[in-house]
């Protein structure tokens, strides 16, 4: 299965760094055929070499678009050397066997990236190039295809170590790349001349790619596909884990409802286990610690203003995985610094995608993102006491809370703050215990807090509980056939309820 090479078709755009490998062909007796310029180049080294046009007995024609387009080109790269049909084939119509074929295409992409006309870039769509790599690739059982100047260097370390003997092995990885860049290559002309809108999720470099230290376990590999450089400038600490990576969008998802007032929130598993708005960052971040300073050890921690050196000096007393925010001075930063493995990211201003996806089952699943929150003009009031102004602003920061959280949710706040949450539970009425004990726990009066649920209420059990943990005024979607129920309950236990008309569901 070792093939030497005797002939070799060379057809190359970038010549750079072809010289060594002339010269090893040349020690090793290769026949060169070669077109045009690459010809021009080889003969400039004072090697020999057969133009493609002695070969197929036709010259270059239309400019240079048809050149090595020729069954006798194609039919010496083609040919099966075991096939006994081929080879009478081959000998009934002069045809070379060409064991080596090297082209370097057209760059089409380049072109398009400099602004070039349309003229220009069409003339960039190889087509013989990509023919003769398609043809090599196919015949890799006898054929060395090199398909990009990226791979001159392994061919000469091959020439030069196993003097023009290959393995079967090194010409199926030569094929192997060669289909990737020839499925790039085309993805690339179909991408100029696309005019919908590319899937939004990959709108952005989706061809870069970093491997994880693991997936959300040790025993698991990870991949992260995208551009985290664009969206994070990193001040300090180790790689973005899998787990911190979901953490992190789920930071950046929660934080991006709060616009108005310095806000800061502290997520755990995806879920914030601490949220405050205030006048000023300091008092945000001490009031999200405070909902549940057990739970923030280890977090991830996201602002949406600048953290400032006495924030910096509150945040830096607890132990946490990431910290994300717009910016920092530059006195925070030297602070936040001194601990080494804290990871400390500068959020860019960089446009999300619109759409999720889910592997599920033999396939994916696609969704848009839930885009929309209710603010108090969508809560329409159905019990006799209607929310006051602030129960209201309370209900709008905790349905915000709400949407980001891990359904059955049931949040309380208060006063612009998360107090405790009920997360992720099978049913709604263990989500709302979990967090009246979790209030309870940390020191928190519920008497005045609001409530708010991801989804409707199927009975009156929840609102009762919640009323006689003190809550005044509740928020949910509405829409179950037992929604009177449970208005009658608040009416009984004088509570404001509005719905809102949407679930917020999160799975
Ligand atoms: O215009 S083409 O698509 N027609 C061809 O028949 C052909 N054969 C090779 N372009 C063709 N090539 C390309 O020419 C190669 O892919 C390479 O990029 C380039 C080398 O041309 P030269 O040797 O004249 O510099």
């Amino acid at each position: 299965q070792s093939v030497q090479i005797k002939n070799a078709l060379i057809s190359v755009y970038y010549k750079d760094n072809l010289e060594p490998i002339i010269h090893e062909l040349n020690r090793l007796g290769v026949n060169i055929y070669s077109t045009g310029g690459t010809e021009t180049f080889i003969r400039n080294l004072g090697v020999n070499v057969i133009p493609v046009e002695d070969l197929t007995s036709y010259p270059s024609i239309l400019g240079g678009r048809v050149k090595t387009l020729h069954p006798k080109v194609f039919g010496g790269i083609l040919a099966r050397r075991s096939y006994d049909g081929d080879q009478k084939q081959l000998a009934e119509y002069d045809i070379p066997e060409i064991d080596l074929v090297i082209v370097d295409l057209y760059p089409f992409e380049e072109t398009v990236q400099s602004g070039a006309g349309a003229e220009d870039v069409i003339e960039k769509i190889d087509i013989g190039g990509i023919s003769l790599i398609r043809a090599g690739a196919k015949n890799f059982k006898d054929v060395v295809i090199v398909a990009s100047k990226n791979d001159y260097g392994v061919l000469e370390d091959i020439l030069k170590t196993q003097d023009g003997v290959t393995t079967i092995d090194q010409r199926k990885s030569f094929a192997h790349k060669a289909f990737n860049i020839t499925s790039n290559y085309d993805t690339h002309i179909f991408q100029y001349f696309n005019t919908e809108e590319p899937l939004p999720v990959f709108k952005q470099s989706i061809q870069t790619s970093q491997t994880l230290r693991y997936g959300e376990n040790p025993h698991q590999k990870g991949t992260f596909y995208g551009n985290l450089d664009a969206m994070f400038n990193k001040l300090n600490g180790k790689e973005l884990s899998y787990n911190n990576l979901v953490d992190v969008d789920a930071a950046v998802a929660l934080i991006d409802e709060f616009t108005n007032e310095p806000t800061i929130a502290i997520l755990k598993h995806t879920n914030a286990c601490g949220i405050a708005s205030r006048s000023f960052i300091k008092e945000a971040w001490i009031d999200a610690l405070a909902c549940d300073p057990v739970s923030a050890f280890g977090g991830v921690i996201i602002a949406n203003d600048e953290i400032d050196a006495a924030t910096a000096t509150e945040i830096d007393k607890i132990f946490y995985e990431v910290l994300i925010a717009p910016a920092y001075t530059d006195e925070a930063v030297q602070i936040l610094q001194a601990k080494k493995n804290r990871i400390i990211l500068v959020r860019q201003p960089v446009e999300l995608p619109v759409k999720q996806f889910k592997t599920l089952l033999n396939g994916v699943i696609e969704q848009d993102k839930d885009a929309v929150i209710e603010g108090p003009t969508q809560m329409t009031p159905v019990t006799n006491r209607k929310p006051t102004e602030q129960e209201l602003k309370d209900l709008h920061f905790a349905n915000k809370v709400v949407k980001h959280t891990k359904s059955n949710t049931i949040v309380f706040a208060k006063n612009n703050s998360l107090i405790s949450s009920g997360v992720g539970q099978t049913s709604r009425v263990d989500s709302l215990k979990q967090a009246v004990i979790k209030a309870n726990s940390f020191g928190f009066d519920l008497k005045g807090a609001v409530m708010a649920s991801d989804a409707f209420f199927p009975f009156a059990d929840c609102v009762e509980l919640a009323a006689e943990a003190g809550i005044t005024a509740v928020l949910q979607p509405g829409g179950s056939i037992n929604d009177k129920l449970s208005i009658a309950m608040c009416d009984e236990k004088n509570i404001a309820m509005v719905t809102t008309g949407v679930r917020h569901f999160k799975h």
